[in-house]
């Protein structure tokens, strides 16, 4: 999957799509971060692919109706009631769509594993591997009702409703829902993932070009919905330390277990806020719905994992489960890959 040699079709596929989704914001179309480039690469060449069908077909059908119409005398001589097969004709017949099949399924095959969410990326840009000595950038996603908390556990700080990245590095989402099920959507970065509560749902994914993105849910989760969004900064890493050191500076409180479990309460259209510091593990117990002091955390009680024995415990004999798994490694089996 050279990205050079994809630049012809891309521009011969983009006319009649400009012409069709002319009055659409192009983000989609035309992404700031190389995931969603590679996403948007994808959907042209699969429409690109099945139009080799689809216009012969529409092509066909005005010929034929024009060709064997009630009053075309010259046809009427060549009558053949009796005519049922022709080898030439069912080879393209079923060449054609099977050959199409097997490019598109190869293609399809390669990308959703190349752009599995929860895989590391392997490059930041076409041509551009990611640096062996740069690590990704964790930010910890909580839907909340009705807006968005991202806790950078390295810096050590959290917003609400402001997402700041670096430009050109890979970013680590983990996510995970307060309650109602959300879809985390930055078009111009990747596709959407859910964050659903009690598990953890992961992106990775990069932003290239420095700019001021939309973010938003992309999944009705009731009243507070439609004010969910909020602004996607991609910075260079100057910028993003200041960003950091502004935050840290805001004064505002502290992000522990009380300030979070007011903040989990429904609320609409909130502004940007700032937390300069973080208590350890707020995340993992967000995701194990046990931010409130004394609730059992669902690691311990789900699962059949009621009185699991920690890692470093000697494992039971026997039992249906091969080993122990972290709470979210076990959810990884039932988060979906990709939101559509
Ligand atoms: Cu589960």
């Amino acid at each position: 999957m050279n990205a050079r040699n994809w630049k012809w079709p891309r521009a011969l596929l983009a006319a009649p799509l400009l012409a069709a989704l002319g009055g659409c914001g192009m983000v989609v179309m035309d992404p700031s971060g190389d995931v969603a480039r590679q996403e948007a690469d994808l959907v042209l060449w699969s429409v690109w692919l099945m139009l080799l069908i689809i216009v012969p077909v529409m092509i066909l059908t005005v010929v034929f109706a024009w060709r064997y119409r009630a009053s075309n005398r010259e046809r009427e001589a060549e009558y053949s009631p009796d005519w049922d097969h022709s080898t030439a004709l069912e080879l393209v017949i079923w060449s054609c769509p099977l050959l199409i099949i097997i490019a598109l399924g190869a293609l399809t095959w390669v990308s959703t594993h190349t752009l599995d969410p929860y895989r590391p990326l392997g490059r930041i840009a076409p041509g551009k591997p990611v640096p062996a000595d740069q690590k990704p950038l964790e930010v910890q996603v909580v839907s909340l009702d009705w807006k968005w908390l991202f806790i950078y556990p390295e810096q050590g700080v959290a917003t609400v409703n402001e997402l700041v990245v670096p430009v050109d590095r890979q970013v680590r989402f983990r996510m995970t829902s307060s309650g109602v099920m959300n879809t985390f959507y930055v078009p111009a970065m990747a596709g959407m993932i859910y964050t659903m509560a009690g598990m953890e749902t992961k992106l990775h994914a990069v932003l290239n070009k420095p700019g001021d993105y939309a973010g938003m849910s992309a999944n009705y989760s009731g009243a507070g919905f439609s004010g969910m969004s909020f602004r996607t900064h991609a910075v260079d890493d100057a910028a993003f330390g200041r960003w950091v050191g502004k935050v840290r500076a805001s004064g505002g409180a502290r992000l522990d277990a009380a300030n979070y479990l007011k903040l989990e309460q429904p609320s609409e259209r909130v502004p940007v806020t700032y937390f300069p510091a973080v208590e350890r593990g707020l995340f993992d117990r967000a995701v194990n719905l046990c931010v409130k002091p004394g609730t059992p955390c669902m690691s311990e009680s789900m699962h059949g994992h009621v009185a699991a024995p920690m890692p470093s415990a000697p494992m039971p004999p026997t039992d249906a489960a091969p080993s122990y798994q972290s709470p979210s490694q076990s959810h990884d089996a039932h988060a979906p890959a990709t939101g559509a």
